[in-house]
């Protein structure tokens, strides 16, 4: 089981040679083609290693990071030094000192999971620094519970993908319904049912209006209205407007389920600020003509609709905004809680929203209790480093940094995930350690102190499942742990054991054991709550997988609908929130009460524009899961004489005499990266594609800000969040300008080994 899908391996011993996806997948994903091969690449981390200037100098700061050689090293020599580090550490500056962040998708697996190794081992320690929330859902994860009680019910219990192609008449997509991210759900999965949904609406005389600056963000047959990046708050506010001034919306619903809403509607026409939220207004900002506008409000008013908004809308400035005042959308048309009409967020960003949920928990491994109370918000992670001791504001709570001099990270790419690579190099130079777990040489590997090889989970037997997914499964070892590397969860214990706290860590179990005793303790409270009586461990790992019933055929919020006085919502009013006394209260001035239109600081009609032109989307790519087997096929075919595809507009590429198959250098204040340009009129107008993923490949790895050869857009994006209340990431959008790269080409070097060193060369100071 992969994050992007089910797959049987077949292989010659050593290593995947094809793979196979179930025939119950009704459109399995093109990524699994990543997988043949990428057991033995080149770019596996074969045995632990030190950074050579960590040996010589010992801990501390170093600007050399990411540039300095390696020395590898046997286990024996390896773990005891690693161990005497952090007592140092503890001993020295106090658990608060260790972040252990580690925000990462890894890979699927219930126990080889690894952030919770790290963090249950870092618990038996005495606790650590963590960071709060995701990149995927940062903005989402704060607002939404505040104004609809919850944000992972949003996903997990969301209209189902059968009631949408049954009973909705008009789906009207903020980000489109992209097939591409269907692929993954996190955890895995075993069905992708999104296309034949999509295709049965339309069947039914559904109609699908997809806004997007991208016409490919809706497969097949759609109505196609680009706004200018990053102002579909305001096309939603013109769409609202024409609701509330013609009478259209549904009094009785906002009055019954909601509060707050005559405060917004003061604000929306205008009486508050004197300006009118107009569709002229909107057209202003987004360029989409205000009579479309008044259109698709009347359209919208008189058929079942649904409005869903992707997750892309909310890792852009002020991404607080645009799920918020989708939510408040639906709920003026009020069809929240009717089948097929309401409010979505999530589908086409990925594959769990429209999927039945499993009716009871999972298996999981226990992290154990942290004891220090320290945290960030996740993007935070370059703020921290470099401001130990400042101050910032998250959710109505001002907070300082913790001075970090540890950093222990498994399962996560920072160098694929944060923005503005060049200020998170400065940052990774500040702690004393550094200590990376990873299968591959990654970017984030080759700026570690310790190197620690982990397997994949080719190499070792876990068990899958996951909230929106029937299937339990046992996901048996394919082929032997590559070279010296080791599961994450061996390390940790030999590492516990080197501590004094391995009972703490294993509890006496294997790997083996825990599988065990994680399925048995799950069999044993399903089967006492009266639901399913799954098969004893030895028969399920025989059998393969265990179908779990599902609830399906849900609406969201339909319980609410129902009865809102006993199905409240977990808000301060037990009422969708479309003015917040909480967050008013707050008094931020870049999120306030209700929703609301601020211009972002990087889009086509601000002043930034005038010196970069040109909107970057930094999507996720079609090609992969983030970062991970960038080496694959499927995403080498994608490349452009090695280099990331970026996608352009034939006006644009004409305007700077660019060819498809060229070449060229995308650049703004902050950085540069090379990328392959490919010409297509499925883009707006001075809007660039450029998917995330791509290895950071620094042309001259001494220099943090140097430019990336391979295509990474994070040397561009900015390192800013999306506003004081959630401090999300927005990596999504940036302006660039670009221009044909007519220099020698730089050779790829980010899927080599890095330098390495003999011990003998090290000289000890
Ligand atoms: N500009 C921009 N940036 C973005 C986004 C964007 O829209 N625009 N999107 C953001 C989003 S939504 C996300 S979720 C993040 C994703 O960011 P990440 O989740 O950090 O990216 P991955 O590439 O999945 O990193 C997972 C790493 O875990 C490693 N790994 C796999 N299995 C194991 C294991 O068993 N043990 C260990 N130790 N390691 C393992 C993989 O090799 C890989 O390097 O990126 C964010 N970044
Ligand atoms: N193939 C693949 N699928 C994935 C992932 C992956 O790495 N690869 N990652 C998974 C993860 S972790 C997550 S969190 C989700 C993320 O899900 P999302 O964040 O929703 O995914 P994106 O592809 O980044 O963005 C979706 C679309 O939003 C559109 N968009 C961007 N900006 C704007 C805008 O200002 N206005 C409008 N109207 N549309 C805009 C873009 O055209 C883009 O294609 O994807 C998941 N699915
Ligand atoms: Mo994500």
């Amino acid at each position: 089981m992969a994050h992007f899908g089910m797959y049987t391996a077949d292989t010659d011993g050593r290593d995947v040679v094809a793979v196979r996806p179930p025939t119950g997948d009704a459109d399995p994903s093109p990524i699994l083609g990543n997988v043949p091969g990428s057991v033995t690449h080149r770019s596996r981390i074969r045995r632990p290693a030190v950074r050579r200037g960590w040996l010589e100098n010992g801990p501390g700061p170093s600007t050399e990071r990411g540039a300095d050689a390696f020395v590898e090293m046997e286990w024996d020599e390896f773990l005891p030094l690693l161990a005497g580090e952090f007592r140092r550490v503890l001993r020295e500056h106090g658990n608060e000192a260790v972040f252990g962040g580690s925000y990462g998708w890894g890979s699927a697996g219930r126990f080889h999971h690894a952030q919770s190794q790290v963090h249950r081992f870092l618990n038996t320690l005495g606790g650590y620094t963590r960071s709060v929330g995701s990149y995927s859902l940062g903005a989402t994860g704060t607002i939404m519970p505040r104004v609809m009680g919850t944000h992972w019910k949003m996903f997990s219990r969301s209209t189902s993908w059968d009631v949408i192609a049954e009973h909705t008449d008009l789906l009207v997509a903020f980000g489109g319904v992209p097939l591409k991210n269907t692929s993954v759900n996190h955890g895995g999965t075993s069905d992708h049912p999104t296309r034949d949904a999509l295709h049965r609406l339309r069947a039914r005389g559904g109609r699908i209006v997809s806004i997007s600056p991208l016409r490919d963000d809706t497969d097949g047959a759609a109505e196609w209205i680009a706004p200018v990046p990053g102002s579909d708050v305001a096309l939603m506010l013109g769409l609202a407007h024409v609701l509330a001034s013609e009478g259209l919306h549904d009094t009785a619903f906002l009055q019954r389920y909601t509060t707050g809403y005559d405060v917004f509607e003061r604000y929306l026409l205008g009486e508050t600020d004197g300006v009118p939220k107009s569709p002229e207004w909107a057209q202003s900002l987004t360029g989409v003509p205000a009579s479309d506008i008044t259109a698709l409000a009347r359209r919208m008013a008189r058929a079942t609709t649904l409005v869903t908004v992707t997750w892309s809308l909310q890792r852009i400035r002020h991404g607080e905004q645009a799920p918020w005042m989708g939510l408040t959308l639906a709920a003026m048309l009020g069809g929240v809680g009717v089948p097929g009409a309401g409010f979505g967020h999530g589908y086409g960003s990925m594959n769990e929203p429209g999927l039945a949920p499993v009716p009871y928990p999972l298996p999981t491994l226990p992290q154990g209790l942290n004891a220090v109370s320290t945290s960030i918000p996740v993007a935070a992670i370059s703020d921290m480093l470099l401001n130990p001791g400042g101050r910032y504001d998250a959710d109505g709570t001002s907070s300082t940094y913790p001075d970090i001099r540890l950093l222990h990270w498994a399962g996560g790419n920072p160098f694929h995930h944060h923005q503005d690579i060049g200020r998170l190099r400065t940052a990774l130079a500040r702690p004393e350690t550094i200590v990376v777990h990873e299968p591959y040489w990654t970017p984030m590997a080759r700026h570690a102190d310790f190197v620690v090889p982990s397997t994949t989970t080719l190499e070792r037997d876990d068990l899958s499942c996951t909230r929106n997914d029937p299937l339990l499964v046992a996901m048996q070892a394919a082929v032997p742990p590559f070279a010296d590397s080791r599961d994450d969860y061996d390390t940790f214990a030999l590492l516990a054991r080197e501590l004094g706290v391995e009972y703490e860590f294993t509890e006496g179990r294997s790997s083996a054991d825990w599988l065990r005793h994680l399925y048995e303790q799950w069999r044993r409270f399903v089967a006492d709550a009266g639901r399913v009586t799954p098969p004893v461990f030895d028969e399920f790992w025989t059998e393969g997988t265990f179908r779990m019933d599902t609830e399906d055929g849900l609406t969201l919020l339909s319980d609410f609908r129902d009865d809102p006085e006993r199905a409240p919502l977990r808000t301060p009013s037990g009422r969708i929130e479309i003015f917040s006394a909480d967050i008013e209260s707050f008094g931020y001035a870049d999120c306030g009460g209700h929703p609301r239109w601020y211009a972002p600081d990087e889009w086509l009609n601000g002043e930034r524009a005038q010196s970069f032109p040109l909107h970057l989307i930094a999507n996720q790519p079609r090609t992969r899961l983030h970062s991970q087997l960038d080496h694959g096929a499927v995403s080498l075919a994608s490349k452009i004489r090695g280099r990331e595809p970026m996608r352009m507009h034939p006006a644009d590429a004409a305007a700077r005499g660019l060819r498809d198959g060229d070449v060229v250098r995308v650049f703004n204040d902050r950085g540069s990266c090379l990328a392959g340009l490919v010409v297509d009129d499925r883009l707006r107008e001075r809007v660039v594609q450029l998917s995330t993923g791509a290895w950071y490949d620094p042309l001259d790895p001494s220099d943090p800000r140097s430019m990336c050869v391979h295509g990474n857009p994070n040397v561009l994006t900015a390192d800013r969040g999306t506003s004081s209340l959630a401090q999300g990431s927005t990596g999504q959008h940036v302006l660039v300008d670009v221009e044909k790269w007519t220099g020698e080409l730089p050779a790829i070097r980010a899927h080599d080994q890095p330098e390495f060193v003999d011990r003998g060369d090290v000289r000890q100071k």
